[in-house]
């Protein structure tokens, strides 16, 4: 059994430029897991908090005054890691310690032992006759939360090549899309400057409708039909445009604005319209019934939750006590530790809940979540298209390719 010899971590950046937390956890003095946390900037009302009182440094402090908490433990044994971490911190949001801190001790103590064993991190993560690869959703126009003025509402327009037979297809596929939409872009709009959002989508300035438009355009110009070789998703992270007191979802950059019914009937319409594979978040994060309505009319569609479901089991039964959904993200950090994230994914699989493993807008450069997606028998990999901490994710994947455990892609 290999024992931790060593914790420690220190203040890093992520993809936004923002400060995050690093943790390194060794085993045995000498196999090392190394893992950078990332943070949203859409984030849900009920996710693990990303800091204590928004500082790194104080979950820093925290990591090093408790660091003996660590020592000696068996580094693959998560649930005696995430009850140590649990010790420190046992609100139901991590908001003394920080989901950053618990998402990157424990998966740094999971690497660490899959070091230790001389495996792959997803084998130790989870031990089964063959493993799957997810499909990457990836994102190629950005809006909402995610980019500035002026670009759609809607936070993100995905692509998705379901019509693959090998990884490397999938990940190439959504590179010739999202090369093909600058092309549209341009043609369309002269003074397009190739701005991006913060997952690597282009921000245009446009309206939803015509974003929906031209990334379907872009898709055909391929010799793509929607819904065979490519199909098309969106994050609609609704809880954006939900303004409470006035009951409706307010769409500032469209000029309009949604009563509960009419989003239920713009979602859908964009769902037919564009035959999309994947929904997030159509509606708001407090919405049940009403996703239920979705899930019901779509059957076909993955009908997923991120803020809705936040990676918690509890929220995740009554999703699926109200049939809201028949898909969920997962994002660790969400959820806080490693085996927090597990246990949530092991109660979707048991209820035929399709499980989409997801990147956060502001990212490190590590590639831990595809092995947690494969690990968890996700359907999608939400990483992104383009982008070096997105491409990150991609690379690990083909580099997986040559692993024969991996049996092809994911049954959807
Ligand atoms: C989302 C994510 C990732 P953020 O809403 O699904 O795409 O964004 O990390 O900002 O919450
Ligand atoms: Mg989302």
């Amino acid at each position: 059994m290999s024992k931790i010899t060593s914790i420690t971590g220190r203040i890093l950046y992520n993809s936004r430029g923002n400060k995050t937390i690093e943790v390194d956890v060794k085993a045995d003095k000498n196999f090392l897991g190394r893992v950078c946390a990332p943070s949203g900037a859409s984030v849900g009302k009920h996710e693990a908090v990303s800091f204590p009182n928004g500082k790194p440094e104080e979950g820093l402090r925290i990591l090093k005054e408790n660091a003996n908490k660590f020592l000696n433990l068996d580094p693959s044994d998560l649930k005696s890691v995430h009850e140590s971490l649990r010790s420190i911190d046992p609100t139901e949001n991590y908001s003394i310690i920080g989901g950053a801190l618990a998402f990157a001790v424990t998966i740094a103590a999971m690497e660490s032992a899959s070091m230790a064993l001389g495996e792959p991190l997803f084998k130790t993560l989870s031990k089964e006759e063959e493993y799957r690869f997810p499909f990457p959703l990836g994102n190629i126009l950005g809006g909402g939360s995610h980019a500035g003025p002026g670009t759609p509402d809607i936070q993100e327009i995905l692509i998705c090549a379901l019509g693959s037979k090998t990884i490397r297809e999938a990940i190439e596929t959504n590179f010739a899309v999202h090369q093909e939409l600058r092309s549209v872009l341009e043609k369309t709009y002269p003074d397009f400057t190739y701005g991006r959002g913060d997952e690597g989508g282009w921000a245009p300035k446009l309206t939803n409708e015509k974003a929906l438009e031209l990334s379907a355009k872009a898709c055909e110009n391929l010799g793509f039909s929607l819904g065979d070789e490519v199909s098309l998703g969106v994050d609609f992270a609704s809880s954006t445009q939900w303004n409470e007191q006035k009951n409706r979802y307010v769409y500032d950059r469209g000029g309009f604005e949604n009563s509960p019914e009419e989003q239920i009937e713009f979602a859908s319409n964009i769902i037919k319209k564009y035959k999309l594979i994947y929904a997030e978040d159509a509606v708001h994060e407090e919405a049940f019934e009403d996703m239920a309505e979705l899930s019901a009319k779509f059957p076909k569609t993955l009908i997923a939750g991120d803020d809705l479901i936040v990676t918690n089991k509890k929220i995740l039964k009554k999703a699926i006590n109200a049939k809201s959904c028949n898909a969920a993200i997962l994002k660790v950090n969400q959820a806080g530790s490693l085996f927090d994230a597990l246990e949530f994914a092991k109660e979707a699989n048991d209820n035929n809940i399709k499980l989409i493993t997801s990147h956060r807008s502001g990212e490190s450069t590590d590639s831990h979540i595809s092995h947690i997606g494969i690990a968890t028998k996700s359907k999608m990999l939400k990483v992104g298209v383009v982008g070096g901490e997105r491409v990150a994710k991609l690379n690990e994947l083909i580099r997986l390719s040559e692993h024969d455990l991996i049996r092809g892609m994911a049954e959807i």
